[in-house]
C-alpha cells in the first residue's frame, strides 16, 4: 500500500473495513499493530459540567472476559463506586477496537453486581481511527494499555488547551509490561512512550513484582498505586475443600499454545525429557487447560490432553483433584494461575524473571530459573515424588484478603480533587 493511500485509510475509512483491508494485506504479512491501533482522535467541545469518569479500553467480548480484563473492570467500578460516594459522577466507557463480539452487557451486569446501577452510563465506540470524540471540561479517564493511553493523552491536552485548565492526570491500568509484547519495532517504542508520554502518569500497577520491573527499566510516575494479585471470588468459595479433596496422579499445566508469554514450547520439551528419564512418569496423567489444543505424543505412549478453556467451577474441581501443576509466564508479572493452582493444594512449577521468584510466597510452589527441558524435568521429577503427601493448605494472606484494592480511597480522594471547580 502507497504512502499517500495508507494515510488516506487511517484518516477516513471505517475501522471494520480498515480491518478488512488490513487483513488482506496480512496474507503477505501481518500489519504493523501500531499501523491499526495508534488513532488521531479529534476533540470536541462536550458542555455538560457535570464530572464524568471514563474507561478507554480496546474492547469488551466473552471470549476474553478472564484475567486481565476482569482486574480491570472491577478496578474502574470500584473507583466509580467510591467517587460516586462522594459527588455526582457519569461514566462513560469508550471501545478503542470494538469488533462483532464487542458485548457492553459484560460491564452493564458488573456494574450492576458493583452496586452501580444502570444510571447515568454511556458507551462510545470509536469506528474511525480519526473520530470525533466529546470532552467535556470535568472529564478524567482512564485507560487499559499503550495505545489507548497515547490515544486519550492527545485528548487530555486539548481538554487543557481547550478549557484553560491544567492538564489532567491519566489514570492506566498497568497490568503487565507491555513493550515486551511486541518485538523491537515501531509498536515497541510506541509501547515504551506510552509509560513516558503522560506528564501527569498516575499508574495503577497489578503487582510489586511489575511496579519493581517498571521502575528497573527507566520509568516513572507520578504517582504509583500498587496491588498484589487477589484470590477470584469464585475460586474462593473451593479454597475449604482444599485439605480434604481426592487427587489423582494428574499432572495440570496451564497450556495454551498461542500466547507466547507462557511458554507452550518450553512446556511441551520439559513434559518431553521427564517421560524419557523419569521411570514414575508411565504412572501420571497429564491435562492441559486454558485454550483447546490437540493432543501432544510426549513419547513412551504418554501424551498432554487439552481440555480447552473451563469454566472457573470446571477449573477449580480440576485443580482440586489435581496433584502436580505447571504454569509458565515469560514476564515479570506472576500471573494468576501459578497463585490458584498452590492455592488449592497443587504442588505448582512456575518461572522466575528478573526482579520475580515467587519462592517463599506458598509452600506449594516450586520456582525455576531455568526453563530448559532438563530444568522443567528435574522440577517434575521433584513435585510428582512428593505424591501421597498431603498438600499445603497455606493461604498467603495477601493473596486471600477480602479488600481487594487498598488503595482505591487514596485514589478516589486524589482525583476527587483533579475534577475542575464546576
Ligand atoms: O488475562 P490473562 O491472560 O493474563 C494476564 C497475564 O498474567 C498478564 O501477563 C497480566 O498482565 C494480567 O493477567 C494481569 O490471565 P492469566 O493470568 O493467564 O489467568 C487466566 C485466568 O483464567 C485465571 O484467573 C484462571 C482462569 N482460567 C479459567 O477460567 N479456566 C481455565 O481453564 C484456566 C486454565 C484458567
Amino acid at each position: 500500500m502507497s504512502g499517500p493511500v495508507r494515510a488516506f485509510v487511517k484518516r477516513v475509512v471505517p475501522i471494520r473495513a480498515k480491518q478488512f483491508l488490513f487483513g488482506l494485506r496480512a496474507v503477505a504479512g501481518n500489519p504493523p499493530i501500531d499501523e491499526v491501533v495508534v488513532a488521531d482522535w479529534q476533540f470536541a467541545t462536550d458542555p455538560c459540567v457535570g464530572r464524568r469518569l471514563n474507561l478507554v479500553i480496546p474492547n469488551l467480548a466473552a471470549s476474553s472476559a478472564f484475567g486481565g480484563v476482569v482486574t480491570g473492570l472491577d478496578i474502574f467500578l470500584q473507583l466509580a463506586k467510591q467517587l460516586r460516594e462522594t459527588v455526582p459522577l457519569a461514566i462513560r466507557v469508550i471501545y478503542s477496537d470494538p469488533d462483532r463480539e464487542t458485548d457492553s452487557s459484560i460491564f452493564l451486569k458488573a456494574a450492576e453486581k458493583a452496586g452501580l446501577g444502570k444510571a447515568r452510563l454511556s458507551f462510545l465506540s470509536v469506528t474511525r481511527s480519526n473520530q470525533t470524540i466529546p470532552v467535556r471540561q470535568r472529564d478524567l479517564f482512564v485507560t487499559y494499555n499503550w495505545w489507548t493511553t497515547l490515544n486519550t493523552q492527545a485528548l487530555l491536552d486539548a481538554q487543557a488547551r481547550h478549557y484553560g485548565q491544567p492538564v489532567a492526570p491519566l489514570v492506566y491500568l498497568i497490568q503487565e509490561y507491555e513493550p515486551h509484547m511486541m518485538p523491537f519495532s515501531s509498536a515497541h517504542m510506541l509501547a515504551r512512550e506510552a509509560y513516558d508520554t503522560p506528564p501527569r502518569l498516575w499508574g495503577v500497577f497489578n503487582s510489586s513484582n511489575l511496579h519493581d520491573y517498571f521502575r528497573l527499566l527507566g520509568h516513572g510516575t507520578e504517582r504509583a498505586f500498587v496491588f498484589e494479585p487477589v484470590i477470584n471470588e469464585r475460586l474462593r468459595s473451593y479454597l475449604d475443600q482444599v485439605a480434604t479433596s481426592q487427587r489423582t496422579k494428574r499432572i495440570l499445566v496451564y497450556g495454551r499454545p498461542a500466547i507466547p508469554r507462557n511458554c507452550f514450547p518450553a512446556l511441551i520439551r520439559g513434559l518431553r525429557h521427564w517421560v524419557e528419564t523419569d521411570p514414575c512418569a508411565a504412572d501420571w496423567e497429564i491435562v492441559s487447560a486454558g485454550m483447546a489444543h490437540r493432543p501432544i505424543p510426549l513419547g513412551k505412549g504418554q501424551k498432554v490432553v487439552s481440555v480447552g478453556k473451563l469454566s472457573l467451577d470446571d477449573y477449580a474441581r480440576m485443580l482440586l483433584s489435581s496433584s502436580v501443576g505447571v504454569s509458565l509466564q515469560a514476564s515479570p508479572h506472576p500471573s494468576y494461575p501459578p497463585l490458584e493452582m498452590a492455592h488449592m493444594g497443587v504442588r505448582t512449577i512456575t518461572n522466575a524473571y528478573t526482579s520475580k521468584d515467587l519462592t517463599g510466597f506458598h509452600p506449594n510452589l516450586i520456582s525455576v530459573r531455568s526453563i530448559t527441558a532438563g530444568g522443567l524435568s528435574a522440577a517434575l521429577t521433584q513435585a510428582c515424588s512428593m505424591w501421597g503427601a498431603a498438600p499445603d493448605t497455606y493461604a498467603d494472606p495477601g493473596y486471600v484478603r477480602t479488600q481487594t484494592y487498598p488503595f482505591l480511597s487514596d485514589l478516589a480522594a486524589e482525583l476527587i480533587a483533579e475534577f475542575p471547580p464546576g
